[in-house]
């Protein structure tokens, strides 16, 4: 279902062999060599979610090749069957493939049953490449706001395990958030108690 121009949501894109190997990749990625932690904001919060990166570490509002905030270890790299399946999703989202998209950056988000992520726009990267974003585990409310504001106008999308959504063109600077999550929802063959999120980026850096 296309929800804006370049937004595209692929409802039960992956399969639950994929969506479990995805957890299995997850659980090694969050043990290191930069531990999965909540990160924390300039204003000393930190956020509900927990976060590990692959290829850049993310931090407010930028991206570094190791983990300042902690310990200053070198980021895991970005493995290369990851980007093909940034190709492979980038290819079911729009009909076209290209084999230039070549993500460098994955974010992996973990939620628990309380976590969320409030309004924000995904602007730490140079390039306007589209943002893959993969679905694994509890459902969520996800809402799609517009390039403006964080208020109104939005679109409150399901996403549910397996969902695939992309970001590109004019929906890449749009304001986006996780309202909630549905605990328990998960498939219990994943495993999983809570939602992962996985995120591919082109940092252009
Ligand atoms: C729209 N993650 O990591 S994925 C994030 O479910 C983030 O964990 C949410 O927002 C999550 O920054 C939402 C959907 C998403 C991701 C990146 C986007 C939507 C986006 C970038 C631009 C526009
Ligand atoms: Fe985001």
């Amino acid at each position: 279902a296309v929800v804006a121009p370049g937004a595209v949501h692929v409802p039960d894109w992956l399969s639950v062999d994929r969506q479990r190997e995805l957890v299995a990749a997850c659980r090694q990625w969050a043990a290191g060599p930069v531990p999965m932690r909540h990160t924390r904001m300039p204003n000393g919060s930190t956020m509900s979610v927990q976060t590990v990166c692959l290829g850049w570490h993310w931090v407010p509002y930028r991206y570094s090749r190791t983990a300042d905030d902690v310990g200053g270890g070198q980021v895991a790299e970005f493995p290369s069957w990851l980007a093909e399946l940034g190709r492979d999703a980038v290819e079911a989202a729009y009909g076209a493939r290209d084999e230039s998209y070549e993500p460098d950056a994955a974010l992996i988000n973990f939620y628990d049953s309380s976590a969320k992520m409030g309004m924000h726009q995904d602007r730490e990267e140079k390039s306007l490449q589209p943002v893959v974003s993969l679905s694994v585990g509890d459902s969520c409310l996800f809402r799609f706001g517009n390039t403006e504001s964080r208020n109104r106008p939005w679109t409150d999308v399901r996403l549910e395990s397996g969902d695939l959504f992309v970001f590109g063109d004019e929906s890449r600077l749009a304001y986006h958030g996780v309202m909630k999550t549905y605990p328990g929802t998960a498939d219990p063959a994943l495993g999983l108690e809570g939602r992962l999120n996985i995120t591919l980026r082109v940092t252009g850096l």
